[in-house]
C-alpha cells in the first residue's frame, strides 16, 4: 500500500483526516524554496558541530540538532505554519491543548543503516494509549529531497491502526519519497523510521512535533530556548512551546498564575483553565 499525497492546496481537515487513516500522508510543495534556503543558511554551523550519534536507534551517520527555534527564526515559521498547526489542532482535537513536541533537523548521511521500525509514541515509556488516543501528530519537512536511496523515511501505511510492539521488516515498509520543501505528516501512532542512506549525499530533515499538552515534551523547550531569546517570540509561539497551561491546571506558576507571566509580566490570566 502506499503512502498517501495531497498536494498543497489541501485543508489541515483533509491532511488530518489521512493521517488518521493510514498514519501518514505527504503534501507536496508546502515550504517555499526561499525559506528552505535561509533555514539552511542559519542551520549550517550547528549542522556541522553537531555529532553523530551514540546508539543504533539514533543512528551513528546521523546528526541530530535541535534547538530549532533558538537557532533559526526561519524554522519558526515552520513550526508555526498554519497548515502544520492546523493539521495538528485538527488531529489532536480531542485533547483541550496542544504543544510542541520537539523541533530537530535529522541529517543522515551516507553509509547510515537503517533506523529500527518503531513508533515515536513509545517515548512515553511505551505506556499503551487506547487504541484511537492520539497523542501525537509529526511532521518532517524535506530540506533535501527524500529519496528511497538517501534514505526517505520509511512507513508502515495503516499500522497506526495495528497491535503494539510489533516488529516490521524493510518489506513492510514503504519510502516517503518527496522534493525539498515537501512535508510528510505521520502519527505517532505508525510504525516507520529513517531510511538506509545509500546515497554519496547527506539526507536532511527538520522533524517538527506536536502531543496533547497534558504529556511531557520530547524537547525541552524553557532551557532549549535561552530566556533572552523566548522573550523576543511571539506570544502564540511561546504558548505552542509550553509557556502556558496543559489542559486544565497543568504547569502552572506558584499562586496559579499562567505560565506566560514569566517572560510577558502583566498579559496573562491568574487560576485555572487555558487562556486565550
Ligand atoms: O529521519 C527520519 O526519517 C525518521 C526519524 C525518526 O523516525 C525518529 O528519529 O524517530
Ligand atoms: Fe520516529
Amino acid at each position: 500500500m502506499p503512502i498517501a499525497r495531497l498536494s498543497c492546496d489541501a485543508g489541515p481537515d483533509e491532511v488530518a483526516a489521512a493521517v488518521g487513516e493510514d498514519g501518514a500522508v505527504v503534501v507536496d510543495g508546502v515550504a517555499p524554496p526561499a525559506l528552505l534556503d535561509r533555514i539552511e543558511s542559519e542551520l549550517s554551523p550547528y549542522l556541522h558541530a553537531t555529532p553523530t550519534g551514540p546508539d543504533e536507534f539514533s543512528g551513528s551517520r546521523t546528526r541530530r540538532t535541535g534547538s530549532l527555534i533558538a537557532r533559526s527564526p526561519a524554522c519558526r515559521e515552520l513550526v508555526m505554519h498554519p497548515l502544520a498547526l492546523g493539521v495538528a489542532r485538527t488531529f489532536l482535537g480531542h485533547a483541550t491543548n496542544i504543544q510542541l513536541h520537539l523541533t530537530q533537523a535529522i541529517a543522515i548521511g551516507p553509509g547510515e543503516t537503517a533506523q529500527p521500525i518503531h513508533r515515536d509514541q513509545w517515548a512515553f515509556d511505551f505506556f499503551p494509549f487506547p487504541p484511537g488516543y492520539e497523542v501525537q501528530c509529526n511532521t518532517i519537512w524535506a530540506l533535501t529531497d527524500f529519496t528511497e536511496e538517501n534514505g526517505a523515511t520509511r512507513i508502515v501505511p495503516g499500522s497506526n491502526h495495528r497491535e503494539d510492539k510489533l516488529t516490521f521488516g524493510p518489506d513492510d515498509t514503504e519510502p516517503a519519497e518527496m522534493a525539498r520543501g515537501s512535508v510528510l505528516f505521520y502519527s505517532g501512532s505508525v510504525y516507520h523510521g529513517g531510511g538506509p542512506n545509500r546515497s554519496d549525499a547527506t539526507r536532511i530533515g527538520l522533524n517538527i512535533t506536536y502531543n496533547v499538552a497534558w504529556l511531557r515534551q520530547e524537547e525541552n523547550q524553557y532551557l532549549s530556548v535561552p530566556r533572552e531569546v523566548a522573550e523576543t517570540l511571539p506570544t502564540e509561539l511561546l504558548r505552542l512551546m509550553g509557556y502556558d497551561r496543559g489542559a486544565y491546571a497543568l504547569g502552572y506558576i506558584d499562586d496559579l498564575r499562567d505560565p506566560i507571566e514569566a517572560v510577558r509580566p502583566g498579559t496573562g490570566s491568574t487560576g485555572f483553565a487555558v487562556a486565550g
